[in-house]
């Protein structure tokens, strides 16, 4: 079966995602233990915020069509339409707020990106704040306002937690006599905003130590947010009534706010830190706790961490000296959580730099792009990079025969046993999922692993059943991209389901 009969088969199969991108996958001598990336694909904008949307659409803004700083225009890249300009949508962004550098994310309950703060330009003169808050439309691929936030943002993060709601951190308020939007609100779908009048701190995200640039905050298995600080202070965050914030008692090592971090699984996350370093950050119990693991291999600032279909990390893009084509790391690094170690793979041909971006796809690559605005480069464009799970594990380096979904639930809720119909050559060998991402500045505010127990549905072949997540805390609401594996742990095309009450 050649690979346009395979990528037919999968339309056949039908209520999946397809991509055509899988039918033109690259291949390479090297493929098979370093991934490999795709051309460089022209985009209508520089992609400086990037979210993968509830139908396997990609949702980016931040520039505009000339590739200048100002988002006054949102494209979407539908990837069943293939590459080329025909797959892009530009849809005017009539609202008169410029989402340049705001914070954005999926909300569970409607679907709907909530994208909140960004730019203004007052007198001539750019990076003012405002409290906008916008609402992009899958269905008609529009923004729409809604009632403001109480405080103005420019770099901003958006929390989402564990009934839904989502939490906003940081960002700038005042640019002249500068002040820092250093109370944290939080956003319900239905009532809109509030602030936690009890949780103000400079110190966590607001003036101190530039901690109000993107704070790095995550969803724990306490319910609270843990703060890990680009200054490594770190800090809880209490969002019932009126909040509160106190000290963790981890004093991790600094990072500049141009190196990344993800949560890998439940309560772990790995971190980037100065001068090569990476931490493993345990906030699975009260005590916090920090371990070094081994360094990335370059000085990586404006990388961006992105989790893969099997739970590695993907580190990509960067660096040496910030947003300068001064050691570049073309190349890229995926850290396997079972070792802790970094493996180098494969190399991309464009510098990814500040305002780049790296994004788990549907089906298992990642779309990396962007870069630029300011910058030495103007990147209207992307690249895919095709993980090692997508080729034959014996040197060939072709890409594998990939294991399908023929059917799986569309919408989830906790505790829940679920079948997966699969069409494989191989038996079933694990199944997981990754929640759609929202990332820009090297930040991703909505990625999430959980590996799934699962076992072969009684008199059913080509079927297993899966014991869903279990935990909103380590699986907050929202949608999430339902891998599975065969023997030779090549990953299937996702589908997207919706993990909500
Ligand atoms: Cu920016």
């Amino acid at each position: 079966m050649n690979i346009r009969h395979f990528a037919l088969s999968l339309i056949l199969a039908g209520n999946l995602i397809t991509s055509n991108a899988w039918s033109e996958i690259p291949s390479g001598p090297e493929a098979g233990t370093k991934g490999i990336f795709g051309p460089v694909l022209s985009w209508p904008i520089i992609p400086i915020h990037v979210t993968l949307l509830p139908n396997g659409n990609v949702l980016s803004f931040g520039s505009t069509i000339r590739g200048t700083q100002g988002g006054f225009v949102n494209a979407v890249w539908d990837p069943s339409l293939g590459t080329e300009a025909s797959a892009h949508i530009v849809t005017p962004n009539a609202i008169h707020t410029d989402t340049f550098c705001a914070g954005q994310t999926v909300l569970s309950a409607t679907g709907e990106t909530l994208v909140a703060g960004g730019d203004a330009t007052i007198n001539g003169k750019r990076n003012y704040s405002v409290a906008d808050a916008n609402f992009f439309d899958t269905s008609n691929n529009l923004l729409t306002p809604g009632t403001p936030m109480a405080f103005k943002r420019w770099y901003p993060s958006l929390i989402p937690l564990n009934n839904g709601d989502v939490l906003v951190l940081g960002g700038r308020d005042e640019k002249d006599l500068p002040t820092y939007a250093s109370t944290p609100e939080l956003f319900a779908t239905g009532t809109g905003f509030r602030s936690l009048t009890n949780a103000v701190s400079e110190q966590a995200y607001g003036a101190k130590f530039g901690s109000w640039r993107y704070p790095r905050g995550f969803l724990a298995p306490n319910g609270k947010v843990f703060i890990l600080g680009h200054n490594g202070k770190t800090f809880w965050l209490d969002p019932s009534e009126n909040g509160s914030v106190t000290n963790s008692n981890l004093n991790a090592p600094t990072a500049e706010w141009s190196h990344p971090s993800v949560m890998y699984a439940p309560g772990k996350i790995l971190a980037v830190r100065n001068n090569k370093k990476a931490i493993v950050v345990d906030i699975n119990s009260a005590t916090v706790t920090m371990k070094p693991v081994a360094d990335v291999n370059a000085i990586r600032k404006w990388s961006n961490t992105t989790i893969l279909a099997d739970g590695k990390v993907f580190l990509s893009g960067g660096s040496d000296v910030g947003n300068q084509l001064i050691g570049v790391s073309y190349d890229t690094e995926i850290w396997d959580p079972a070792t802790e170690q970094w493996t180098i793979t494969a190399s991309a041909v464009t510098p990814r730099l500040y305002h780049s971006n790296a994004l788990l796809m549907p089906d298992g690559t990642v779309l990396t792009g962007g870069g630029g605005a300011p910058g030495p480069l103007k990147n209207m464009n992307t690249e895919i990079y095709y993980p090692p799970y997508l080729y034959n594990n014996d040197g060939s380096g072709t890409p594998a025969i990939r294991p399908a979904i023929d059917s799986a639930p569309e919408n989830l809720v906790w505790n829940q046993t679920f079948e997966v119909g699969f069409t494989s050559s191989t038996p079933i060998s694990r199944v997981t999922m990754v929640r759609t991402g929202s990332a820009t500045h090297s930040t991703n505010f909505d990625q999430r692993f959980i590996e799934l127990p699962f076992t072969l549905t009684e008199g059913v072949s080509n079927s297993i059943t899966v014991t869903g997540p279990t935990d909103r805390n380590n699986t907050p609401p929202g949608f999430y991209m339902l891998f599975i594996f065969d023997q030779n742990g090549v990953p299937a095309i996702s589908k997207i389901v919706h993990l909500q009450d």
